[in-house]
């Protein structure tokens, strides 16, 4: 990383480059410089992301439309140049590295720690879907194929379940047996998706908290961040990933299970936020994005569930089980969402009757 910073255009000589933040996919790093400017350097993973090109070039549209939309910077990311004009570098190796300025005076948080976070999060993801609804959703290219493709990730877990090369099937037999249970409904969207009973937007896909910045002082909503999924997809995905993980009342990698729940308050705030920001969401849309909450957090601990069978190549792990414990707590939700279902449904249809 010592080497691909010397690539970028950056205010000053860089003095140091720790790294940084709670992602799971890219390597990210603080990049500081001596005129005391930051930056974010990340090389993208390979792993991932097979186009890292078509990637940048997706990254660059959106943040370019967005940022025309912006009134104060730091309501979009902004990609540093490379020394040759490009907005990424591409080293020897082809690891593909990008700077993005550091986002001043925010904070972005691995759980709300007060109910306006969780809804200003809402603000951002929808506000985000409204400035891309005009955007030419063609031009962008799909960075990961199927991404939220349930069904599709039912394939690839079973294929790694055949396969078991690390021989830890005979020890999962119940998180096996709760992934197989639930295979009828994991195609529920999809299917509305390819009938085209549901429009397909321009979605963020991955909307996890701590994908989003807020303003430090005000605690309001800034910009969204971790641009690289963002290809078409339906308006549940993000109402969905975002409940998955924000109205968890554990982390996503809780060992104890009785701590994981689904808070119907913070799915509320989430929904009158995201339905404030969103207002164009159709009748069939809204009835459905509880299901986004539930086909997001089991697709989301079947691909846990299978990155543990294929031997944690997909998630970055910081202990042995990690990813099983991920699975779990996913899959706790999911239960825990099917006792609440139909609260589920009453608050998003009394939420839209306010609106
Ligand atoms: P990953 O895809 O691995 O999740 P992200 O792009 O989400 O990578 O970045 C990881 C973390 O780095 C974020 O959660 C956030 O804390 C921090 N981060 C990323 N970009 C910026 C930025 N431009 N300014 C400040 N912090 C950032
Ligand atoms: C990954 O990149 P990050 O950490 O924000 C993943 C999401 C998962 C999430 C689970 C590109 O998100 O799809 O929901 O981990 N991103 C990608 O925490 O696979
Ligand atoms: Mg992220």
């Amino acid at each position: 990383m010592e080497n691909a910073i010397t690539h970028f255009a950056l205010a000053g000589m860089p003095i140091s480059c720790e790294p940084y933040g709670c992602g799971h996919i890219n390597s990210t790093f603080l990049v500081v410089t001596d005129t005391g400017r930051r930056y974010i350097l990340q090389k993208l993973s390979r792993n991932a992301f097979h186009d890292p090109k078509g990637l940048m070039e997706n990254v660059i549209a959106i943040t370019s439309y967005i940022g025309r939309q912006a009134v104060d910077p730091r309501q979009c990311l902004h990609l540093v140049p490379a020394e040759d004009g490009r907005l990424y570098y591409e080293d020897e190796q082809g690891e593909v590295w990008r700077v993005y300025d550091f986002v001043e005076d925010s904070i972005c948080l691995q759980a709300a720690e007060r109910p306006e976070d969780f809804y200003e999060s809402a603000i951002a993801f929808g506000t985000f879907q409204n400035q891309l609804a005009d955007f030419p959703a063609a031009t962008l290219h799909e960075t990961i194929p199927h991404f939220h493709d349930t069904p599709d990730r039912y394939r690839k877990f079973k294929e790694a379940l055949a396969a078991d090369v690390c021989g830890r099937a005979k020890d999962i037999q119940p998180e096996i047996d709760f992934v197989l249970a639930h295979e009828a409904e994991a195609g529920t969207l999809q299917r509305m998706r390819d009938s085209g009973e549901l429009p397909t937007r321009v979605t963020h896909n991955d909307t996890k908290l701590n994908n989003v910045m807020l303003d430090a002082a005000t605690r309001r909503a800034l910009c969204v961040i971790d641009l690289d999924t963002v290809m078409p997809g339906l308006a549940a995905y993000d109402f969905g990933d975002s409940i998955r993980f924000g109205a968890a009342t554990a982390a996503e990698d809780e060992k104890d299970l009785a701590k994981m729940e689904m808070s119907l308050d913070a799915y509320e705030t989430f929904a009158r936020g995201f339905l404030t920001a969103c207002a164009s969401l159709t009748d069939r849309e809204r009835e459905t994005l509880p299901w986004g909450a539930k086909l997001m957090t089991l697709e989301c601990g079947v691909r846990f569930l299978t990155d543990y069978l294929e031997g944690d190549h997909y998630f970055s792990i910081h202990r042995p089980e990690h990813n099983l414990d991920r699975a779990r707590t996913q899959f706790k939700l999911v239960t825990d969402m099917e006792e609440k279902w139909d609260q589920m449904g009453a608050i998003i249809r009394r939420v839209t009757g306010e609106n």
